[in-house]
């Protein structure tokens, strides 16, 4: 019998929940999401299919190693039980502590902010990681043990086992797994399906600029970060403007420190290097601190430390194999304001004004952007403009020479709507007079800017009579070849790691899922088999589902940092996150023939050993290839166990329904799809996919801080596992936002006992009628239950 027929002859079920990150217990989002599968499973059950409803533990990334090593430096400073901690500045033992804890109400932990003290106690900061363990009731005595990081993967899955079985949940629990080299199984399914993605071409390898925390030594991608979700690197042209004369000031502070003959940049970052043939000053902020930094022995930059920072990994300063760790390793010779630099004379490339131009204050210039130094292009930067002006009207109160601001200032692109001085154009139409006003000058900037880049055309060097959008690359290109510029990225918005780390952005080689744009066909493979064989239940699913195929691009894959399995081919990678879990949907239907507990330490029905699961056995138990006799025997496995794997695969795929909350479809569930069509044949490609609404709970947003929040494991100590199923049923169906009602769990204990109550009485009534059940009134009651089944049916199947 064909495996198509098997399922046909014998109807089932497969359904998952994206599997549980075990750095604490379940709280009532998950369980939503769990009870749609369950709903589901049970569903399927009373039609009488078979059903597999399994669950899987997930430890693979960053934050369970993050919290055991902050473990570990707190046991080191205050003892094995905390014992050498002694109160700090007002925040007592009593306070730290949130109220009530018990040691049942665990949640996620590396998700808990201070906040949460704060309702408790307003003023106390829990600063260490042991405080945050001991406030979700985790024993004194036992936090050290969390110092191991796989101690998590101990701890938190049989609880949450347990949580789920008081819940009634019908998770088949032989299938479960512990994610990352823990299980040397599961280890080996990660390293098969790398393997053959990188065979395909989908796993490459490329130079790239990246966000990444020096401190944790790797990237820091959107899931590692506390602070700064969706945020990536800016790109900037890097000007060096080489110092021709220092100021008084300026030159009596480096003296000394720089060799006489060597070369000094004010390195300005800029977004429109087109555009340097008007440059006419150059500005720093006067109260701006900036370092002068060591390139070479010639070469010298003035920029902001925390540019320098950036630079460190962008190959200034430092080898690419030979990161520094602490920003005190960055070679800085001095230190000085902004304001020591003014009246500087330096010459900037491309410049009309070849005897150079001068370094002038600029109050508006951020301390946090590009590197702190700003080329001034009047003829095309409103701001520019308007702080060229102010400073030649007030040269006495800034203290500069006047004429240093009155450079003349040369058209440099011709627009349609603004002519050949776009800045000068719009701060007189907009009557600008100041360059204090933020608002308006932001504005004149952004219509500038468009028209420039979408309108303009070059008057000016070696691009005149091109468009400015065609120039741009090129003018850039030239200045990078003549050593004249450089590129530099940063972060477009402040990011924290989950370490505490600010982070910057490193051009760094990485391993990177081809997801997007760069493989059309694979995309498209994704999007057609979503079109037309998957149920996605809602319209706003499959939008964002299409939206995301369209904007997802390249995903790095590997990190050096945290928990996981390692990459085959480069050890010293580990595979990230998200890109571990993307096919274990897979791993459940034959778990329990390869192993019988999480860790795989004991063996499964088939009493295989991880090193038999080589990848051609993954490879035939998915029906991917065939395996010879030759390949059978160097695994040790015989044929027959092999047909029971694959077997089993057969029957259990394609999965029927993924269910998760709706912010994984621009990431997990989006994988899920590519990464299922890279590897199984076509018959096995999921059939649907149901994304949640966040679950408030009483109509309000769940949240630490205010208390409103309930675990799992809460909420069926309260109301009882059907008050809680029945509570969760009611939520909510959709994409919007669910509801958890408490009061809705409360009536329904009620009723339940009422029904139960009333049952009983029923039954010991024994005046009721006996007798055979056959007469108009049996039939009618008969007729009336069965279309009450009938329209329940359809409830849910809907
Ligand atoms: C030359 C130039 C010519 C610029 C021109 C603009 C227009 P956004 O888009 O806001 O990122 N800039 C760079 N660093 C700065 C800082 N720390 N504080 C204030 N301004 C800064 O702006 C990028 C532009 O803002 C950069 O491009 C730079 O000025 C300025 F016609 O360089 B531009």
């Amino acid at each position: 019998m064909s495996a198509a027929e098997l399922r046909e002859k014998y109807p089932r079920f497969h359904g998952v929940f994206a599997y549980p990150y075990m750095n604490g217990t379940l709280h009532a989002g998950h369980s939503f999401t769990a009870s749609k599968v369950e709903f589901t499973a049970g569903f399927a059950r009373m039609q009488g299919k078979r059903v597999l409803f399994p669950l899987g533990f997930h430890c693979t990334g960053m934050p369970i190693k993050a919290c055991a090593d902050k473990l570990t430096d707190d046991v080191r400073k205050f003892g094995k039980n905390f014992e050498r901690y002694h109160e700090e500045e007002g925040a007592s033992e009593q306070a730290v502590l949130p109220p009530a804890p018990t040691q049942e109400t665990k949640e996620d932990i590396t998700k808990f902010t201070s906040n949460k003290a704060k309702a408790s106690a307003k003023t106390i900061k829990l600063k260490y990681q042991f405080q945050i363990m001991l406030a979700l009731g985790i024993p004194k005595a036992e936090i050290h043990k969390f110092a191991d990081a796989n101690y998590w993967l101990k701890y938190f899955p049989p609880l949450v086992k347990q949580d789920m079985n008081n819940f009634g949940a019908r998770i088949d629990w032989r299938r479960s797994v512990v994610t990352t080299d823990a299980n040397l199984y599961y280890d080996a399914f990660v390293r098969w399906q790398m393997n053959r993605l990188k065979e395909l071409d989908k796993v490459q390898y490329g130079v790239r600029y990246t966000v990444y925390s020096p401190k944790d030594g790797q990237p820091c991608m959107d899931h590692d970060r506390t602070e700064g979700e969706g945020v990536g690197p800016q790109d900037y042209t890097a000007l060096k403007i080489k110092v021709k004369e220092w100021s008084l000031k300026a030159a009596e502070i480096i003296h000394g420190k720089i060799p006489e003959m060597a070369n000094v940049y004010f390195v300005a970052a800029t977004l429109r290097p087109e555009t340097m043939y008007g440059q006419t000053c150059c500005f720093v902020g006067p109260k701006i601190t900036y370092g002068i930094f060591k390139v070479s022995e010639g070469e010298y930059y003035v920029i902001t430390k925390r540019a320098a920072w950036n630079m460190a990994f962008q190959g200034t300063f430092f080898k690419s194999d030979h990161f520094p760790s602490k920003i005190e390793e960055l070679p800085m010779v001095a230190e000085l304001p902004g304001s020591a630099f003014v009246g500087t004379l330096a010459v900037a490339p491309l410049s009309i004004h070849k005897q150079g131009v001068r370094i002038l204050p600029m109050e508006s210039v951020v301390a946090t952007k590009g590197t702190g130094v700003v080329t001034s292009v009047p003829s095309d930067s409103p701001d520019d403009y308007a702080t060229v002006t102010d400073l030649a009207k007030k040269a006495e109160y800034y203290g500069i020479n006047k004429e240093w601001a009155e450079l003349e200032i040369p058209p440099i692109i011709e627009t349609p709507s603004y002519g050949n001085l776009t800045a000068k154009f719009l701060v007189e139409k907009m009557k600008i007079n100041s360059p204090k006003d933020a608002k308006q000058l932001a504005e004149a900037k952004d219509l500038a800017y468009r028209e420039g880049y979408y309108k303009g055309t070059m008057l000016i060097g070696d691009f005149k009579g091109q468009p400015v959008e065609a120039a741009k690359p090129k003018v850039k290109e030239a200045l990078i070849k003549t050593s004249e510029a450089f590129e530099y990225a940063e972060p477009n918005g402040h990011v924290v790691s989950r370490s505490g780390d600010e982070c910057v952005v490193a051009y760094i080689g990485q391993w990177f899922l081809n997801y997007g744009e760069n493989d059309p066909e694979w995309r498209q493979q994704v999007l057609d088999h979503m079109e037309a064989n998957m149920d996605l239940y809602a319209s706003e699913t499959r939008h964002g589902f299409e939206k995301n195929l369209y904007w997802l691009n390249r995903w790095a894959c590997a990190r050096t940092y945290g928990l996981g399995s390692k990459l085959p081919w480069d050890p010293k990678f580990l595979v990230e996150s998200l890109s571990d879990s993307t096919v274990y949907m897979a791993y459940y239907a034959i778990a329990h023939l390869l192993h019988s507990n999480n860790f795989g330490d004991q063996p499964g029905l088939l009493d295989i050993k991880p090193e038999q699961m080589i990848d051609e056995v993954w490879d035939y138990v998915y029906c991917r290839r065939e395996i010879s006799d030759e390949l059978i025997k160097q695994s040790g496995i015989t044929k027959a166990d092999l047909e029971t794997l694959r077997r089993e695969f057969e029957y259990w795929y394609p999965l029927d329904v993924n269910i998760s909350g709706k912010d994984l479809i621009p990431n997990h569930l989006t994988f899920f799809l590519y990464v299922h069509t890279a590897l199984f044949p076509r018959e096995y490609w999921p059939r649907g996919v149901r994304a949640n609404g966040h679950l408030l709970l009483n109509g309000e947003k769940m949240s630490k801080s205010t208390g409103n929040f309930l675990t799992l494991n809460d909420a069926v100590k309260k109301y009882g596992a059907d008050a809680c199923r029945v509570a969760l049923a009611d939520a909510g169906d959709g994409v919007e936002d669910a509801n958890f009602e408490e009061s809705v769990a409360n009536q329904v204990i009620l009723r339940l006992h009422t029904l139960k109550e009333w049952c009983e009485e029923v039954v010991k009534d024994s005046s009721l009628r006996t007798g055979p059940s056959d007469n108009f009134w049996d039939q009618l009651f008969e007729n009336e239950i069965q279309s009450l089944v009938h329209e329940a049916y359809q409830h849910y199947e809907a």
